[in-house]
């Protein structure tokens, strides 16, 4: 994609409110955070992070973007972009501050953080800085992702760590790249939770009441995800 088709896209995306409206003012520096994620499905240990992430961080808004094809996990079952974007729509939406974006769902291909950066750094102002949120224990694996020098770039990276984890791992896997990452490490309270905890969990009908919001279980439920099977309440099966 050219640089104008680029701008055009993200201009467009601006427009129908799937990425913020930053930078109008060129005396202030804007920050947006960018928390991507396969989300399959979201949980609350992804919103606390962004939370805690748009607070420590002083950011703008943490835009949730689900990836559309991730780019390392093209060996396994990933439910669709759509239902996955749905799930971080309907978990963001009560946030003010938080937004769920089409941006990545929406690509063709393979979707890679470099080109979304790219794409985020062309159509916003300079003085619109971008910060891509993670997991530490991801933080250790950006190096291995495709264009990690233009990540470094383009984006400040945050980890999110629980409080005790070691970071050695990730600060040596960022000082053996060479690369110039500038890492910002955010302890979050221990909050041990996985899609795939989840995903186990809707599996053997167990409830996900305190893991995700409700309104993310009841799409799970009513879209038949993740092998769901019928809630029992008491000894009552309910069958919908
Ligand atoms: P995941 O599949 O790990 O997302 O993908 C994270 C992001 O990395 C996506 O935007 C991918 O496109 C990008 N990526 C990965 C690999 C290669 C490339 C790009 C490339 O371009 O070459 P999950 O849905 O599993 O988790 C989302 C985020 O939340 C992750 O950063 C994860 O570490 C973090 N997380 C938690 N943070 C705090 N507390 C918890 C968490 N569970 C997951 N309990």
């Amino acid at each position: 994609m050219d640089i104008d088709a680029a701008r055009e896209v993200a201009r467009r995306a601006v427009e129908r409110r799937d990425l913020p409206l930053l930078g109008q003012n060129p005396n202030v520096t804007y920050r947006m955070g960018i928390m991507g994620g396969t989300f399959d499905p979201i949980h609350n240990g992804h919103l606390v992070a962004a939370e805690q992430a748009f607070d420590d961080l002083n950011l703008d808004v943490v835009v949730f973007m689900p990836a559309g094809s991730p780019a390392f996990k093209q060996n396994k079952r990933v439910t669709m972009g759509e239902d996955r974007y749905a799930m971080t729509l309907l978990a963001t939406s009560d946030n003010p501050h938080f937004l769920a974006s089409r941006f990545e769902v929406d690509r063709e291909g393979i979707t890679y953080t470099a080109e979304t950066l790219e794409l985020l750094s062309l159509a916003y102002p300079p003085n619109v800085e971008l910060y891509f949120i993670t997991g530490a224990d991801a933080i250790a694996e950006v190096v291995t992702w495709r264009d990690a020098e233009k990540i470094a770039r383009l984006a400040h990276l945050v980890g999110a760590t629980r409080p005790g984890y070691d970071l050695a791992h990730a600060r040596n896997a960022i000082m053996a790249s060479g690369l110039d990452f500038d890492v910002t490490y955010l302890e979050v309270p221990a909050l041990a939770i996985s899609s795939s905890y989840l995903r186990e969990r809707v599996t053997a009908g167990q409830s996900l009441r305190y893991l995700t919001p409700d309104a993310v279980t009841g799409y799970i439920h009513k879209h038949h995800l993740y092998g769901v099977r019928p809630r029992r309440y008491g000894s009552t099966e309910l069958h919908d």
